[in-house]
């Protein structure tokens, strides 16, 4: 028999999962044991292929060592459309080895280490588990039957909420402990309901902030099929719950409902959304896109998070996410805005990447594992960590 959909997890999957690695014949970046110091990099030659032994990229920093940590979530459990990105973490990790390491543009920042997390095998099972029950409640109340007739299936939803409340407690305390670590931290979807722990944490670590948000949909439903944590939900539940989130920036916006809209021109400029179609059209008529980033960045405040739905992205650069919609950006459009915050003088504080989704072609993975790298790179080049001995030196010297 053909298997048309993988619903398995093969040796290698299993093995990232439990954070074992796997080697090849391949001519390796790095050896392990050639690394002396921290961010010790004589030995490791940054202009040959990735080393499945050593972390995403191929890079051989430590959690310790590094300065970005990524925190994957393999989680998908209200996907309304299609499926597939609770298990992106992985195939983004392959795909990573072939990204080539020299970043001109940060002046190399990934030397500061950037390194990933195995993606917690507990929290895939229960997504798989709980996106089981999700799919059969779909499909009993998209017939129009009654919930409340129903005790089966009011026991589903209730479970579905509680695991999404567990599974953001659970984001809040992985990303605060990293951040109270001076970690920058980026986290890597599952679906887009992924970071909402993590904007908690930010705003404890930095106070006020701005989310500049990148996806096709407002992402503001007050619950979305009846869950509480909908993937399209994030903005709704980040602005009720997350007073330090003084704007929401919307960019590349194109399909979205008349409630949401409705509470978009209700938030006393709390949110600001740029359709997609709105900023075409001002550079069909000649606007250059680096006049439209000077506009956007000018509503946001200092602490700049971004939030990446990948759907945000023309759907060429993402053919398998959950809900793709025509139009979008490229990517180097999203890389130069980013560039440009940065050159603003704001501090980037922080991402999430979520709704890449990935099927036996690898091409979606390809373009997360390049996103990934080019933000861990503007990240940590936005935060050079201070240097106490020159700070002192110049001190003594006065
Ligand atoms: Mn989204």
């Amino acid at each position: 028999m053909l298997a048309s959909k993988k619903n398995y997890t093969t040796p290698r999957e299993a093995s990232f999962l439990l954070g074992i690695t796997y080697c090849t014949n391949l001519p390796c970046r790095f050896t392990p044991t050639t690394l002396k110091t921290m961010n010790d990099l004589t030995h490791f030659d940054s202009n040959i292929v990735g080393n499945p032994k050593n972390n995403i990229f191929g890079l051989p920093f430590t959690e310790e060592e590094a300065r970005v940590v990524i925190l994957p979530i393999p989680w998908e459990v209200t996907v309304s459309y299609g499926s597939g990105t609770s298990r992106a973490a992985e195939k983004i990790f392959n795909a990573s080895l072939q990204v080539d390491l020299f970043d001109k543009e940060t002046d190399n920042a990934w030397k500061e280490g950037i390194f990933m997390r195995p993606a917690d095998r507990k929290i895939l099972m229960k997504s798989d588990y709980l996106r089981k029950e999700a799919e059969l409640y779909i499909d009993y109340i998209s017939t129009g039957e009654q919930l409340e007739k129903n005790n089966f299936m009011c026991k589903s939803l209730k479970e579905i909420n509680e695991g999404s409340a567990n599974l953001n407690r659970w984001v809040y305390e992985q990303t605060l402990n990293l951040l109270k670590q001076d970690k920058l931290v980026a986290v890597l979807g599952g679906d887009h309901s992924v970071p909402l722990g993590f904007m908690k944490a930010v705003a404890e670590k930095y106070g006020d902030y701005g989310i500049l948000q990148i996806d096709a949909h407002c992402d503001l439903r007050k619950s979305y099929e009846n869950f509480v944590y909908s993937h399209a939900s994030i903005m709704y539940n980040a602005l009720s719950d997350i007073p330090q989130i003084k704007k929401l920036v919307q960019i590349g916006i194109r399909d979205f409902s008349q409630e949401e809209w409705d509470y978009v021109c209700n938030s006393d400029y709390r949110i600001i959304a740029y359709l997609d179609k709105d900023i075409k059209e001002r550079q069909f008529e000649g606007q250059t896109w680096q006049k439209i980033c000077d506009e956007i960045i000018s509503h946001l405040p200092q602490n700049v998070y971004i939030s990446f739905d990948i759907d945000g992205l023309d759907p060429k650069l993402c053919p398998n996410t959950g809900a793709p919609v025509p139009g979008g950006f490229e990517a180097d459009q999203i890389f130069y805005l980013v560039k440009k915050i940065i050159q603003s003088g704001r501090q980037f504080i922080g991402f999430d990447l979520a709704e890449i989704a990935v099927d036996e072609n690898e091409f979606d993975a390809n373009v997360g594992a390049r996103i990934m790298w080019k933000l861990c790179n503007l990240l940590a080049s936005g935060n050079h960590p201070p240097v106490p001995n020159k700070v002192a030196a110049c001190a003594s010297s006065m």
